[in-house]
């Protein structure tokens, strides 16, 4: 099945350029004096303050040895300075590996062993010393990046099929794979939802998304660039906080993963979410009661929209018009979608990543022979068209807006001793959505193992939230004729 896309108006020609850097490019000479970001240590900061600092960072970088087309990963903290340094390297030419922060050593020396970065930018020592450890050669630097500039280097000279970002992202194996998004890519997909969503340089977004996912880099960031509109920039998320921002920077525009929709729909402050001209939601599914909570306590019918790392963004509730909870909207300007017989929902358009870092086999079996990628979700559409999410064709736990494979963590697990077997799937959870539980076959040799002893090692190894947040311990995992583990079967 195929429908058209009245998410918003036509993509069209590009206004502001064909990339990223050349739009920001046009923002930096025709608005210096516009406020672009806000941050509690440096208050605000001008269009023409990030073009300078950008371009500071960029000499010092160059003068360093990076050259376009090198990889450059970064995992800090949202700062101002993390900010000059991400427009900086886009600006250069450097592909941009963003990393979670949380990720611990062996998740982040899977990315440096498989991007081979030639700088990493890190505001902890660490992640520093994980980096150093992986590969001895990676300049390891500060959000500042302090190191000696060289002669100023050629700016803003890439082309829209140049690499800009690998978005490292797992599959069913387990092994995070880096989507390769072009300057194209991120271009079509913030031009996307700034048409769709009415997004105009008098927009002022309080962005408390971590900017290491497409989410708040990709959306958040990038729009807000693409856009001249202007960013309140907050290290972390807190219902207050971001109260107090909307308050005391009239701000317009807030977007967030469901989790933080649920907090919000449990302050007392609730009702001044009604300040905003626009809340969106996306990354996990926004269930239609926290919709309800929030539509009745504040007048705000938040927007849901759908997207990937893959992708950027696809589909999205209109911005006039019916924002139908429970369902994600219809394709934004210049995405194609169609639902194969299955139902997985395939998409085509200026947006769709190129493919994965050095895995042909895994590109090539991301698409359909002609040429639509397969997202693993499964949707079906409102008889008027709507789009809803229904299931995902692959393993894959969605917590707090972040995604967690079942692989990745049962690996870890069967590493402990006493675990014999083990199951992970993901089991629901009012607040994040769903939480990470794993079913435990304990050795039958070994003492079994303590729920926090577990907890303990898998920590030590991932990422917090991938670790479980449930163990239950079992006689038998429940298995198929073949063997295969039967996921649905597992019930918290
Ligand atoms: C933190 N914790 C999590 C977690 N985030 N556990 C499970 N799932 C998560 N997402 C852990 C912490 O380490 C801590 O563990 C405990 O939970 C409580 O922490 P908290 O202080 O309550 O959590 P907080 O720091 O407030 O983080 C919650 C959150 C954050 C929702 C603000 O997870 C977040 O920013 N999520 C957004 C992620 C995102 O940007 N996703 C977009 C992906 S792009 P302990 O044990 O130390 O107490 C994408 C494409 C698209 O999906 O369409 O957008
Ligand atoms: P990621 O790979 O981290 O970019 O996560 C992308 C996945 O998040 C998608 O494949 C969907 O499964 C999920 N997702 C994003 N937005 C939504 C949404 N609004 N509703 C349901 N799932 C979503």
């Amino acid at each position: 099945m195929h429908l058209p896309g009245p998410a918003g108006p036509p993509l069209g020609d590009a206004p502001m350029g064909a990339t990223l850097p050349e739009a920001l490019a046009a923002h930096f000479e025709t608005s210096p004096g516009r406020p672009l970001l806000w941050e509690e240590r440096r208050g605000w900061v001008t269009s023409g303050d990030l073009d300078r600092a950008s371009r500071q960072v960029a000499a010092r970088l160059a003068g360093a040895g990076l050259r376009p087309g090198d990889r450059i990963l970064m995992s800090a903290a949202t700062s101002v300075e993390l900010v000059e340094t991400h427009v900086a390297a886009l600006r250069l030419g450097l592909v941009v590996v963003p990393a979670n922060t949380a990720y611990r050593e062996r998740e982040i020396a899977h990315l440096v062993g498989d991007s081979s970065p030639r700088a990493a930018v890190v505001d902890d020592p660490d992640r520093a010393g994980w980096i150093r450890r992986a590969d001895p050669d990676v300049l390891v630097v500060g959000p500042d990046v302090d190191l000696r500039p060289g002669p100023a280097p050629l700016l803003d000279a890439v082309r829209p099929e140049d690499p800009a970002i690998l978005g490292y992202t797992s599959g069913t194996t387990g092994t995070p794979k880096g989507a390769v998004l072009s300057h194209g890519n991120l271009l079509a997909s913030s031009e996307s939802v700034r048409l769709a969503w009415r997004w105009t340089a008098d927009d002022r977004l309080v962005l408390a998304l971590p900017l290491f996912h497409i989410h708040g880099l990709g959306v958040g960031l990038h729009g807000t660039l693409l856009t001249g509109a202007s960013a309140v920039l907050l290290p972390r998320f807190d219902p207050d906080e971001v109260l107090d921002a909307v308050a005391a920077h009239d701000a317009t525009l807030f977007f967030g993963v469901p989790t933080m929709y649920a907090r919000l729909a449990g302050s007392p402050r609730l009702s001044e979410l009604g300040r905003l001209r626009v809340c969106v939601s996306g990354s996990a599914p926004l269930p239609p009661a926290v919709f309800d909570r929030l539509a009745d306590g504040s007048g705000q019918r938040i927007l849901e929209r759908y997207g990937m790392t893959e992708t950027g963004m696809n589909v999205s509730n209109p911005y006039d018009g019916e924002r139908r909870p429970g369902t994600v909207g219809f394709p934004l300007p210049g995405v194609e979608l169609r639902l194969a017989e299955d139902g997985e929902v395939e998409v085509r358009g200026p947006n769709v990543f190129c493919g994965y870092w050095g895995r042909p086999d895994a590109t090539a079996a991301a698409f359909t022979d002609d040429g639509w990628f397969k997202t693993g979700d499964i949707g079906e559409h409102d008889p008027d068209g709507y789009l809803r999410l229904v299931g995902r064709a692959r393993d894959l736990i969605i917590t707090g807006g972040l995604n967690v494979y079942p692989r990745e963590v049962e690996d870890v697990l069967l590493e402990h001793p006493a675990v014999s077997e083990v199951a992970v799937a993901g089991t629901p959870d009012p607040e994040w959505g769903e939480i990470v539980t794993a079913w435990v076959v304990p050795s039958p040799a070994a003492t079994p193992p303590e729920e926090a002893e577990l907890a303990r090692f898998a920590s030590d190894r991932l990422a917090r939230f991938k670790c479980p947040r449930r163990v239950l311990f079992v006689d038998a995992l429940p298995r198929n004729a073949l063997g295969k583990v039967l996921r649905h079967e597992l019930k918290g």
